[in-house]
């Protein structure tokens, strides 16, 4: 297994929109493996493949207390079962230090393949729901800062440039 590089907002590989996976293949299981363990060597709750590069529609998550919940959905599909919209706090791995309460639909369906490529559907609330939200966004080439203020996102951009800067 290995430990994959998360890319950091606002680098524009970000805003790339994931192509549907066509099989599921023995390359697809590394890639989930490898998405899963640097998930939780971040740590982190949720990961798409957007963020380390690879624009193929996946994502990981474990919302687990333990960690050892790993979900996996690959070309997934949601539907929204419950119109009401709850605020969270949302995080996210390439935009490090910045948390912001956001709202969404807080009961959806999904429809995905699992990592050996049979379909599966699942209703999910809470942070789950909110968590796969997060992630399809990624594979559509949106950010949780896309959902705030054009002054909080660019003070965040502002702020992760610079940091980014001083590292490199
Ligand atoms: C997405 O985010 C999410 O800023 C997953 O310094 C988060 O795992 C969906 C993390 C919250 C719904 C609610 C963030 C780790 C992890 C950071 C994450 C950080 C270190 C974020
Ligand atoms: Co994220």
């Amino acid at each position: 297994m290995a430990l994959l590089e998360i890319l950091a907002f606002p680098d524009p590989r970000l805003r790339t929109r994931a192509a549907p996976v066509k099989d599921v293949t023995k390359a697809t299981r590394t890639l989930i493996d490898n998405m899963l363990e640097t998930m939780y060597a971040a740590p982190g709750i949720g990961l798409a493949a957007t963020q380390v590069n690879v624009h193929q529609r996946l994502l990981v998550m474990d919302v687990s207390e333990a960690h050892d919940a790993p979900q996996v959905f690959i070309n997934p599909r949601f539907e929204v079962l419950d119109p009401e919209l709850g605020a969270y706090d949302e995080g996210c791995l390439s935009v490090p230090g910045f948390y912001e309460s956001i709202t969404r639909p807080q009961k959806i369906s999904v429809s995905a393949l699992d990592r050996n490529g049979s379909p599966f559907s699942v209703n999910l609330d809470g942070l789950e729901a909110i968590c796969l939200q997060h992630e399809v966004d990624h594979l559509n080439g949106k950010l949780f800062v896309d959902y705030l203020s054009p002054l909080k996102r660019q003070r965040i951009r502002k702020k992760l440039e610079k940091e980014q800067r001083t590292r490199a």
